[in-house]
C-alpha cells in the first residue's frame, strides 16, 4: 500500500474531502493536522505555498479540488466517459464559485464593507445560485452529478460545515435540506463514518 500524508490545517474545509476520500478508499494516511505556528516551516516545501497537500511515497501534490478528482479516479468515484466527467467537473466548480464569493465576504476586514457585501449577496446572488445548487442535487437523486456517487459529493461534504459558516445564512438548512442530505449521505458512508467518529473533532 502507498505511503500517504495528508496535510492541512486542524480544520475541514479545504481538507477534508480528501481526508473522507482516503477514508472512502480505505487507505491508511498519516493525517496531519499543522498547527499554525509550524505551517511557515512546511509552506517552501509544498508545490503551491499553500495546503492541503497530499503525499503519495514522498511526493507532494496540491490543489483540493485535483486531488478529490484523483482519489475519485482511483477509487471509482469518477464518470464513465469525458462527458460524465466534465459534468462533475462543472458541478463541483459552480459550487466553488459560491464558496468563492462566500469568503470573500468571510475575509472582509472592514465591518461596514462586510456587511454590504454580505447584503450584496443576500438580495443579489445567493437565492439564485443556492437555488440552482439545490435543483442539482435535487434533480441528481441527493448527488452533485450524474445522478450517483461521485467524488464530487465528497467535495460538497468535506466543505460543508465550512460552507455554511461562509454563508452566514441562518435557516440554510430549511431552504436547501437536500444539500443537507448529500452531507449527511457521504459522512454516513461506512468507512467514512468510521473516519468521522476517530477524527478530531472541529466546526469547520
Ligand atoms: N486552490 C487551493 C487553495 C488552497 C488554500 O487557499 N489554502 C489555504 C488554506 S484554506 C492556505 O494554505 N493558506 C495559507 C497560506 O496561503 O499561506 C486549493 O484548492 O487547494
Amino acid at each position: 500500500m502507498d505511503n500517504v500524508v495528508f496535510y492541512y490545517f486542524p480544520l475541514k474545509a479545504m481538507g477534508e474531502s480528501s481526508r473522507l476520500l482516503l477514508a472512502y478508499g480505505g487507505q491508511k494516511f498519516d493525517d496531519r493536522r499543522v498547527p499554525k505556528e509550524e505551517w511557515m516551516e512546511l509552506k517552501p516545501n509544498t508545490p503551491f505555498g499553500q495546503m492541503p497537500v497530499l503525499e503519495i511515497n514522498g511526493k507532494r501534490h496540491g490543489q483540493s479540488v485535483a486531488i478529490a478528482r484523483y482519489l475519485g479516479r482511483k477509487y471509482g468515484l469518477a464518470g464513465d466517459s469525458i462527458e460524465e466527467d466534465f459534468e462533475i467537473d462543472q458541478n463541483v466548480d459552480f459550487f466553488g464559485d459560491i464558496r468563492i464569493k462566500a469568503a470573500n465576504v468571510f475575509h472582509e476586514t472592514d465591518p461596514e464593507l462586510k456587511k454590504k457585501k454580505h447584503e450584496e449577496l443576500e438580495n443579489n446572488y445567493y437565492p439564485d445560485a443556492l437555488k440552482r445548487l439545490h435543483d442539482i442535487v435535487t434533480k441528481n437523486n441527493g448527488h452533485i452529478a450524474l445522478g450517483k456517487l461521485t467524488w464530487g459529493d465528497f467535495v460538497i461534504a468535506g466543505m460543508y460545515d465550512c460552507f455554511k459558516m461562509l454563508l452566514q445564512i441562518p435557516d440554510f438548512e430549511e431552504k436547501y435540506p437536500n444539500i443537507k442530505k448529500l452531507h449527511d449521505n457521504v459522512v454516513s458512508l461506512p468507512r467514512v463514518k468510521e473516519y468521522c467518529d476517530a477524527a478530531p473533532k472541529c466546526d469547520f
